[in-house]
C-alpha cells in the first residue's frame, strides 16, 4: 500500500476523516442460571467455579442470589460462547442427575 492510500491518512479538505472499516461490537448474552428445590448447592458452587471462572467467594455469592431470588447472571458472553457453557452446565448436571437449568437472555 503507497503511503497516501491508508485509511488513517485519507482526509478532506483539510479534515481528516475516520477510518471507514466497520468493527461491530458483538451482542452479548447472559447466562442466567435457575433456582429448583433438588440441586445441591456445593453442586451449583463447583459449576461456577469451573464453567464460568469464578472464584469460591463470587460463586458462593452468585449461588445464594439464584437460590434466594430464584434466578442469577453467572456470565456474560458473545452468543457462541454463552450458549457453549450453558451446554456444559445442563451436561454436568444431567450427569449427575440433578435438575439445574440456565437460559440465555440477550444484554
Ligand atoms: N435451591 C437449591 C437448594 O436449596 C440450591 C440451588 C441454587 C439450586 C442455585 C439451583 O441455580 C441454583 N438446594
Amino acid at each position: 500500500m503507497s503511503s497516501d492510500d491508508s485509511d488513517e491518512k485519507r482526509h478532506s479538505g483539510g479534515v481528516i476523516t475516520k477510518p471507514s472499516i466497520k468493527v461491530e461490537k458483538p451482542r452479548m448474552y447472559k447466562v442466567v442460571l435457575l433456582n429448583d428445590d433438588y440441586t445441591p448447592m456445593d453442586f451449583v458452587v463447583v459449576v461456577l467455579k469451573a464453567i464460568f471462572r469464578h472464584d469460591d467467594s463470587e460463586a458462593v455469592q452468585i449461588m445464594l442470589e439464584v437460590h434466594n431470588k430464584g434466578a442469577g447472571v453467572a456470565g456474560v458472553f458473545p452468543y457462541d460462547i454463552a450458549e457453549m457453557k450453558a451446554s456444559r452446565v445442563h451436561e454436568l448436571a444431567r450427569k449427575e442427575e440433578h435438575p439445574l437449568k440456565c437460559l440465555l437472555e440477550r444484554e
